[in-house]
């Protein structure tokens, strides 16, 4: 069979293609695009200063603002006329985020993506069910693409319509389902409602546009009998999903590091981080034409891990996407991410995964946070207000931070094919 699985075997043979990749783009974006040019004069840059890969640290950062600055095709390094395609993202303020494609930069995705599938033990005889969204959005014609280059067999439902989606899993025999974390909840959750469990065959749930929990991933491969689930970062700006895959080891994610280079970097600094440090990804990217990124600044907050994986795989890894920087909320003077409430709250047999953190005003000018949890499915309402206890004085202790815990019934709380909304901050 095929692989998509690059072809060097050491370190140094990486460093090697990344340092070609480095240079190519830099030209390449230097030459294309007023937009680089002009940032790269300002740092005193050129193309040929780039001799090394510490030469990196050379190069101005790139934003989000930069994206909305040049819209509606932000980054353009190539003449129109080469963009096949463009993909959108919604952003949380303002415009959406417009990146352009040209016809080898969908191709390389394709490989990228046929690549997770690869890692992830697929087969050409696999039936793919894909139930996130098609459009503007990358998501469903990513993870699509990459099953066609993979030859197996792509199912493509899009997101919601639960009907359709039990249907087609009894009646196809799927044995990979694709979605959003919530979207595998959703599903999870309805096959066990309409006991469909002994009629289904699916073996793997690849998920990810979003956070998601111990609790939640645990719900997900139960419901649905899985084998085994892996989580798929990716964004608009660099291509979309599928740019590295959790592997069979499940110790981290190996992302595609002959693809893109990601650094880990202080947000605050800007300076990068120690090797297993926590701090916020920035890709640049190394064959991407028609927007290319150079130290884009991804908000995403994640480590590299450090060594090599006992899965053998020798491309490198980042652990589980941990929030994003703009996620934090600040509430009597601490700083929260929502995943570290998400990770509390999985600790807990006797809650289920679905949680909503709602941040008030009072009266009395002070902030009031309260976190509602469903109960989990088997839980006890008679132990409710314990639990709740147990959960405030572990918020006390471990968050440093005082809060009101409400246990509400299983399935209470919305559930959505798209990417959940956790935190409502009401002060404003
Ligand atoms: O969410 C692409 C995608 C679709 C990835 C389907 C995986 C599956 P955007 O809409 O541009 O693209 O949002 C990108 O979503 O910066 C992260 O904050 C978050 N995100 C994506 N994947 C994960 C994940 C798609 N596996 C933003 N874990 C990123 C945690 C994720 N967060």
């Amino acid at each position: 069979m095929k692989t998509f699985m690059p072809g060097f075997k050491t370190e140094d043979e990486l460093s090697a293609v990344q340092l070609e990749g480095l240079k190519w783009t830099v030209k390449h974006a230097f030459e294309g695009s007023p937009f680089y040019r002009k940032r790269m004069e300002e740092a005193g840059v050129r193309p040929g200063a780039i001799h090394s890969l510490e030469d990196l640290q050379k190069l101005p950062f790139t934003t989000a603002d930069d994206l909305k600055e040049g819209y509606p095709f932000p980054l353009l390094s190539v003449p129109l006329e080469k963009v096949v395609r463009i993909h959108a993202s919604s952003g949380t303020t303002g415009k959406r985020k417009v990146l352009c494609y040209s016809e080898k930069d969908i191709s390389d995705w394709a490989d990228m993506f046929a690549r997770c599938y690869e890692i992830a033990g697929l087969t050409r005889e696999d039936r793919v069910q894909v139930a996130v969204g098609y459009g503007l959005w990358t998501a469903g014609v990513g993870f699509q693409m990459g099953v066609e280059r993979f030859g197996a067999m792509a199912v493509p439902v899009g997101p919601g319509n639960l009907d359709m989606h039990c249907e087609v899993m009894v009646d196809l025999q799927t044995t990979v389902f694709c979605c959003t974390a919530s979207m595998g909840l959703l599903m999870a959750e309805e096959i066990q409602k309409r006991g469909l469990q002994e009629k289904i065959h699916v073996k793997k749930v690849i998920f990810g546009a979003e956070r998601h929990s111990d609790a939640m991933r645990r719900n997900i491969k139960e419901y649905l009998r899985a084998e085994d689930t892996f989580d798929i970062p990716g964004l608009t700006e660099l291509y979309g999903p599928g740019t590295g895959l959790e592997c069979r080891a499940h110790e981290g994610i190996h992302y595609w590091a002959d693809y893109y280079i990601l650094e880990i970097i202080d947000p605050q600094t800007l300076k990068p981080c120690a090797p297993g440090e926590v701090g916020e990804m920035v890709v640049t990217t190394l064959r991407k034409e028609a927007a290319p990124l150079i130290r884009y600044r991804t908000r995403d907050l994640t480590r590299l891990i450090p060594g090599r994986c006992s899965c053998g795989n020798l491309l490198p890894r980042h652990d589980k996407i941990l929030g994003r920087s703009d996620d934090m909320f600040i509430i009597r003077g601490v700083n929260i991410y929502p995943g570290s409430i998400d990770h509390l709250l999985s600790q807990e047999p006797r809650v289920g995964s679905e949680f909503q953190v709602v941040l008030e005003r009072g009266e009395d000018g002070k902030d009031y946070l309260t976190v509602k949890v469903e109960r989990a499915e088997k839980g006890d309402p008679r132990e409710d207000r314990a639990v709740a206890d147990q959960m405030e004085s572990r918020f006390r202790h471990q968050l440093l931070v005082s809060g009101k815990v409400e246990i509400v019934d299983f399935q209470s709380l919305p559930r959505t094919e798209r990417k959940s909304k956790r935190v409502f901050d009401n002060r404003k």
